[in-house]
């Protein structure tokens, strides 16, 4: 497939579907009214580019704005911040939940005290939780990781994906299209079982290095997140393999961008978090002055290469590590 051609099908995923609902009841001014944004990773570019522009279009919204995060991604860490907003009462709150249902009862809770909760990003299995929820399609993304990586090993040898965790609706929906393209449109491929780092980039280099060590014909690596693709860049060059064994990853964070340019990285699937966070205090705003919300928003996708990085168009969904 063309790289030009492999923008448009990214670009076109993030059409989404979408869907309205009304907000609610409560309505009334937004004066003294807060939202509250909870991401996944504090430190992670991804939503530090939500948060900025979150933060931006809340005020000029005319709402106050507070963000957090836990310092990784882990259930114990996310569930007593939500717990510490859910004690402040915001009028509506951001979340990027961490698990599909580990947190689902304290959203759950702040939702039956009247916050207006909106998903971002990440979401729930339990469909009664969220007035609203933004994402990309991650599944399509996963779909054209496969595509791009299958052709950059000439449809041979083996792939491993790697992920953060189980249990996770953005990395999962990922694997899936990963998985199932592999399978459908490239059967020359062995596919390796997933394993998962924990969001920890060292547990991502040393998978990689157990993996070249067992399966000689690693040919292919597809990189779920921002930490991953840094601990498999770094895998790879570590073994002496960078450009043989080949890249795709999932965001566009800085170091990830520095990869691609020095061609340890061969194609970057960029979301965009500033597009998530703006729409996602504009639908927290409507919910809370009782106004009409959208069920679901679709985000654009884009795939980043060597030949298109340099394009204005494309390089504005490079993500950014402070506002
Ligand atoms: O890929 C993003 C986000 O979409 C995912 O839910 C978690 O990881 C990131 O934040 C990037 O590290």
């Amino acid at each position: 497939m063309a790289v030009a051609a492999l923008t448009v099908v990214a670009a076109a995923a993030g059409c989404g579907k979408s869907s309205s609902s009304t907000g609610g009841s409560s309505g009334g001014s937004l004066s003294g009214k807060t939202v509250e944004l909870i991401t996944g990773v504090k430190s992670d570019p991804f939503y530090i580019t939500m948060t900025c522009a979150a933060q931006q279009e809340a005020q000029k919204q005319g709402v106050k704005f507070k963000a957090d995060g836990s310092a990784q991604w882990d259930v114990s860490l996310q569930r007593p911040i939500i717990d510490s907003v859910a004690a402040t009462q915001p009028a509506a709150l951001l979340i990027s939940p961490v698990d599909t249902d580990a947190l689902t009862p304290d959203i759950q809770q702040m939702q039956g005290a009247g916050t207006k909760v909106v998903l971002v990003d990440t979401s729930v299995t339990d469909n009664s939780v969220g007035v609203s929820r933004i994402s990309s399609d991650n599944e399509a993304g996963g779909k054209t990781a496969a595509d791009a990586l299958a052709k950059e090993m000439g449809d041979k040898g083996s792939a491993i994906v790697i992920s953060v965790k189980p249990g996770v609706s953005t990395t999962d929906a990922r694997i899936k299209g990963f998985n199932d393209q592999m399978k459908a449109a490239h059967p020359g491929i062995t596919l390796l079982p997933v394993q998962y780092d924990n969001d920890d980039p060292a547990k991502a280099t040393s998978i990689v290095q157990s993996t070249i060590a067992a399966h000689p014909d690693l040919g292919g690596v597809f990189a779920d997140n921002v930490n991953t693709a840094e601990g498999v860049a770094a895998g790879v060059t570590q073994a002496g393999k960078k450009g043989q064994i080949k890249i795709s990853a999932f965001d566009a964070g800085p170091q990830q961008v520095d990869d691609l340019k020095n061609g340890t990285v061969q194609v970057l699937i960029a979301q965009d978090p500033a597009s998530i966070g703006r729409q996602g205090v504009d639908q927290a705003v409507a919910a809370i002055q009782g106004k009409s919300v959208q069920a679901t928003i679709g985000t654009d996708l884009v795939a980043i290469t060597s030949q298109n990085l340099n394009d204005p168009s494309v390089s504005k969904y490079f993500y950014k590590e402070s506002c």
